[in-house]
């Protein structure tokens, strides 16, 4: 999830777009995510964020497969306490399922590498009052 440029206001929607890929050598299945975000000051976004699978799943249908990347978005629609509190701390962690049941995840975010750093939503104030 990235920062809007400029200002924006209750209703207006901000996008979150993702990947998820299958690193390793082996399918992966029950492919999950935790979403949350958590306002400036902590208080947490509910309901949180859907993400919808959007594309990459291109053979055997709802496997991860090796070396498949699917791509998912979600879109938050402001409210005026998000924009009152400046912006967001985004965690996304996805999680899957190795073929002898146990569970893989990773954590997507900001910076190098690995990216584990949660993505930080800078919502831009504007306070301005017209007399007339
Ligand atoms: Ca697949
Ligand atoms: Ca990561």
């Amino acid at each position: 999830m990235s920062s809007p440029t400029g200002p924006t206001f209750a209703g207006d929607g901000i996008v979150c777009a993702i990947t998820v890929a299958n690193t390793g050598n082996v399918s992966l299945t029950t492919v999950t995510f935790s979403d949350v975000l958590a306002r400036n000051g902590g208080a947490i976004v509910t309901p949180a964020p859907v993400l919808a699978k959007t594309g990459g799943d291109t053979v055997n249908a709802d496997i991860l497969d090796v070396g498949e990347v699917w791509t998912y978005m979600a879109t938050h629609a402001l409210t005026q306490d998000d924009i009152d509190a400046g912006g967001f701390l985004n965690v996304l962690a996805a999680s899957a399922v190795d073929p002898n049941g146990t569970e893989v995840d990773d954590l997507a975010g900001t910076g190098t590498g690995n990216n584990e750093d949660p993505a930080v939503v800078t919502l831009v104030q504007s306070p301005t009052i017209e007399a007339t």
